[in-house]
């Protein structure tokens, strides 16, 4: 008996045909994935340098995460949080201990999060720091990017995100990022937050300078502002340590993460703070039908795991550099910026060499996946689960893709 496996072009047509436009892939169909690796229904294998944007921390299908979340799928999946079940606690409890945050609040997107985190400091502000009702104000950075809810992309600064679905959410003021300056300046008697991501992602893997977050953190401190980290794309070791505001002691009032936390196999996402702050969110004032449930608990449990016995963190550390120093080595006359942190990591497409979209296509066909972001950055994103020979393989791909 034959299996039909239809090819790559028919499941394009389809997507292309009854999906929105709200994407423009590279054109390749993904229709296995293992570790590092995916695989087209042609059979043709892929490094996978994206990792559906840093959700695949642990690799695809990690045995671990798929034995745990078939064990829960056989007893018990939803129950919602009207009822108590019997994962949850066992998973805030370690999440908590993991992010050095005394209580988390489960959600299920990065989105979520963000707007789980915004609730609370809103809420923090009035009930707490004594904000008049409806006056608070959240500061944000230029080229943030939290997700794409009605109000956070009332606070992007780009076009694209933002234009044409206004009215946007009142209550934000957008400062340039990396510059303490203009946080202090922007800060006022209403002021509840300061919500910013240790190294912005979409924005083409912005690295601020060093001490920015602990410098940020003392200005908040001293107003009594929240600082409010989005690790959504940076935590789970990504950048090198369990959460990238650990490289400088950074804590922050407010933590949200997402993506990796879900091991790439289930949405699973949260906001967390102390008992101080999370105490102003009271029953029936915040929630969602999936968050925290079983299923989410018992995938995240494995995920959180497996970042700890296997040394994620090291290893994205580790493999970065010598990532970076295989890409400065090829000493191409194309790349005109190197950088990232840990595994999270991007360079800049020269202008004279043209757009980056030719480069991952090329990539693509060499066996790489990769995705610009905006017209001259790639980024570079493998699961944490790269080996060293892998990383070299990678660097001589690009070097191929770019000569
Ligand atoms: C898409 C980028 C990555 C995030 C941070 C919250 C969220 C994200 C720091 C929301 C999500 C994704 C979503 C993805 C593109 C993407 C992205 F290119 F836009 F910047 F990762 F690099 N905070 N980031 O990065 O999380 O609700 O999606 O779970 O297609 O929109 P979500």
């Amino acid at each position: 008996m034959t299996v039909d496996v239809k090819k790559s072009e028919y499941h394009m047509e389809l997507e292309h045909t009854y999906g929105a436009h709200n994407y423009h892939p590279i054109p390749v169909v993904i229709s296995k994935a293992e570790g590092v690796w995916v695989w087209d229904p042609e059979g043709r294998k892929y490094m996978d340098c994206l990792s559906s944007y840093s959700a695949v921390n642990q690799g695809h299908r990690h045995p671990k995460i798929i034995a745990a979340m078939t064990e829960q799928a056989g007893r018990l999946t939803l129950t919602s949080r009207a009822f108590y079940n019997d994962r949850l606690g066992e998973f805030l409890k370690k999440l908590t201990e993991f992010a050095q945050m005394e209580m988390a609040l489960p959600m299920n997107t990065g989105a979520e999060a963000v707007e789980t985190a915004i609730k609370i400091a809103r809420k923090w502000g009035y009930k707490k720091k004594g904000v008049e009702d409806n006056k608070a104000e959240i500061i944000t950075c230029e080229e943030n990017f939290h997700g794409r809810t009605t109000t956070i992309v009332g606070f992007s600064t780009d076009p694209i995100a933002r234009e044409g679905f206004g009215p946007s959410t009142p209550g934000f003021r957008i400062i340039p990022y990396n510059n303490i300056k203009a946080l202090e300046d922007a800060i006022t008697p209403n002021t509840v937050g300061f919500l910013v991501e240790p190294i912005q992602g979409e924005a083409g893997v912005k690295v601020p300078s060093p001490g920015y977050l602990k410098e940020a953190q003392a200005v908040c401190g001293k107003n009594n502002v929240l600082l409010m980290l989005d690790e959504v794309q940076t935590g789970f070791c990504r950048t090198g340590k369990m959460f990238c505001w650990m490289h400088e002691s950074a804590k922050p009032d407010i933590l949200m993460v997402g993506k990796a936390l879900g091991g790439g196999v289930y949405p699973v996402s949260a906001a967390l703070a102390s008992k101080d702050v999370m105490s102003v969110i009271g029953p029936g004032e915040h929630g969602s039908t999936f968050g925290g449930n079983p299923l989410a608990c018992a995938v995240a449990t494995a995920a959180l795991d497996i970042l700890v016995d296997e040394k994620l963190g090291e290893r994205a550390e580790e493999l970065g550099v010598r990532f970076r120093d295989g890409l400065a080595a090829l000493n191409s006359d194309k790349i005109g910026a190197i950088r990232g942190m840990g595994l999270l990591n991007a360079i800049d497409i020269k202008p004279e060499a043209g757009k980056a979209r030719q480069y991952t296509e090329k990539m693509k066909d060499l066996g790489v996946l990769a995705k610009e972001t905006h017209e001259t950055t790639i980024r570079f994103a493998p699961p944490l689960v790269i080996e060293e020979d892998q990383i070299d393989w990678l660097v001589e791909k690009i070097g191929e893709a770019l000569a």
